[in-house]
């Protein structure tokens, strides 16, 4: 079948962005990284929303890869990406931290765009191709797909926790959305206990039979197993050992006034990410005397997410009330101890901040891995600083040598940043050495070549 591709990423967003009138450029992030050289082995193609509203695209190709545009209306935008990937699955998905919209115009939305990603793909593949689906916001598409091409090979990976039985039940959908996952040979999750949720709730919701990670259906095989996603440690690496990656983290050190300890947060600016808990922590911390205000800074760089969304306006005026109160009650003159940047940065200036940070603070309140945490340590080839991680991101259950906490205890919390920043330099490094193995063995090619390679062996 000429034109079609063996190899086909399904995504809600293509790979790129677009740069100025002048064209397109490829989006930071691990996926592209860990994929592009497997679609460029195995003439793949990758199928997404090119990011803006009603306009038809034809397929182009940039950086190597060949790009397949999904239209999506202004409409669809609000209803299917905003409303119930966003308003719907994503809270229920994260422990209903905030609470989920359930609306029938919502999921309506939802199945017709699904319906046209799996009509894209279906049209796009070769005989007997392999289709790689990704994330929360396509779960329909792979029993959508098989119906229109039994033909196919087809996995799923979920980016974001799945849910226990308790929390995903509240769906009105949830027979439909578990029929849609179960649509693929292979169902991948962040972590162990995400793929028991789902081979526990397709016992209890559909009746199926299962052994270990296999679920059958209808004579076929539903293998649902974990593969944690990692971060290119090799890149990331060979990055902060550049001359001018090492000099702007010292620099930055002395704009911030050369503290005695820098301590950082990286994260979209999402509820789920725990911002307002960490900084209570810090404000405490300082409000008690434990930490003098002149002598810590705290970083929090926030990337601007979903702003459309009710409850992401709501957290950007709580997070932004709470820094102006810590600075303000615990503030000197010519010192801010918060130092918040609503912004997006370049990656060479993420890796010199993780460089000229003591602690990098990361505590979720639910997150599926955490790449954040997985950057740092791989940036920290000299072995200094400290990771304090939450429990309940995925990262926590191979980086058990982080500092651990609950992100709701604040007491805790208090307790680990201060350890962050006062265990002495050999105790840092053996806790760093021990993180650095673990990550630098499972990277993003790793997670990437396992999940490929269970998915294409029956
Ligand atoms: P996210 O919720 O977006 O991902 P995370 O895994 O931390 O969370 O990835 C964020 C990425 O964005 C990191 O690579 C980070 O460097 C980058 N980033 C953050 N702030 C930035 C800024 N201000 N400027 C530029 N880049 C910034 C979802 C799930 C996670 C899961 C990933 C991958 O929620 O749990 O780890 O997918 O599967």
């Amino acid at each position: 079948m000429q034109g079609r591709s063996s190899f086909l990423i399904v995504a809600n967003r293509l790979p790129v962005d677009r740069d100025g009138h002048a064209g397109w450029r490829r989006s930071p992030g691990g996926l592209v990284t860990a994929i592009a050289p497997v679609m460029q082995r195995r003439d793949g193609a990758w199928l997404g929303w090119h990011g803006a509203p009603d306009e038809n695209l034809d397929p182009f190709e940039h950086d190597g890869m060949h790009l397949i545009p999904v239209p999506l209306s202004s409409a669809e935008v609000e209803l299917y990406y905003e409303g119930f990937s966003n308003a719907t699955l994503w809270p229920l998905y994260h422990d209903v931290v905030a609470t989920p919209v359930y609306s029938r115009v919502l999921w309506d939305a939802y199945r017709t765009v699904n319906e046209r990603f799996a009509q894209a793909a279906a049209d796009a593949a070769a005989d007997g191709a392999v289709v790689w689906i990704q994330d929360y916001q396509l779960q329909l598409v792979p029993a959508m797909l098989r119906r229109l091409r039994p033909d196919l090979r087809i996995g799923f990976f979920l980016h974001i926790p799945f849910p226990p039985s308790e929390l995903f039940t509240q769906l009105p959908w949830r027979r439909e959305i578990l029929e849609g996952l179960l649509g693929a040979d292979l169902v991948g999750f962040q972590r162990p206990g995400g793929a028991s949720n789902f081979i526990r709730l397709c016992r209890r919701q559909l009746g199926l039979q299962h052994q270990k990670h296999e679920i059958y259906r209808d004579g076929r095989v539903i293998r649902a197993e974990a593969f944690p996603i990692s971060v290119d440690f090799g890149e990331l690496d060979s990055l902060v050992r550049e001359p001018h990656i090492v000099a702007r983290a010292k620099e930055i050190r002395s704009e911030l006034g050369d503290p005695e300890h820098v301590l950082l947060g990286v994260d979209r600016l999402d509820y789920t990410k725990g911002i307002g808990q960490r900084l209570k922590a810090f404000g405490e911390l300082l409000a008690d005397g434990a930490v003098n205000a002149g002598d810590a800074v705290f970083v929090q760089i926030a990337t601007p997410s979903r702003e459309r969304v009710e409850e992401y306006r709501r957290l950007r005026n709580d997070i932004e009330l709470q820094v102006g109160r810590i600075n303000g009650e615990q503030g000197l003159i010519g010192h801010q101890p918060v130092q918040y940047l609503h912004q997006s940065y370049q990656r060479n200036e993420l890796a010199a901040l993780y460089l000229a940070a003591d602690v990098m603070v990361v505590t979720p309140v639910r997150d599926g891995m955490n790449l954040v945490a997985k950057e740092y340590i791989a940036c920290r080839h000299d072995l200094r600083g400290a990771l304090v991680l939450s429990e309940f991101a995925g990262a926590a259950d191979e980086l058990r040598q982080a500092f651990l906490v609950n992100p709701y205890d604040v007491d805790g919390l208090k307790r680990a940043m201060v350890a962050g920043m006062r265990s002495t330099p050999h105790e840092l490094a053996r806790r760093m050495r021990s993180l650095r193995r673990r990550v630098a063995t499972y990277n993003v090619d790793r997670w990437a070549g396992e999940f490929l390679q269970a998915l294409e062996t029956p």
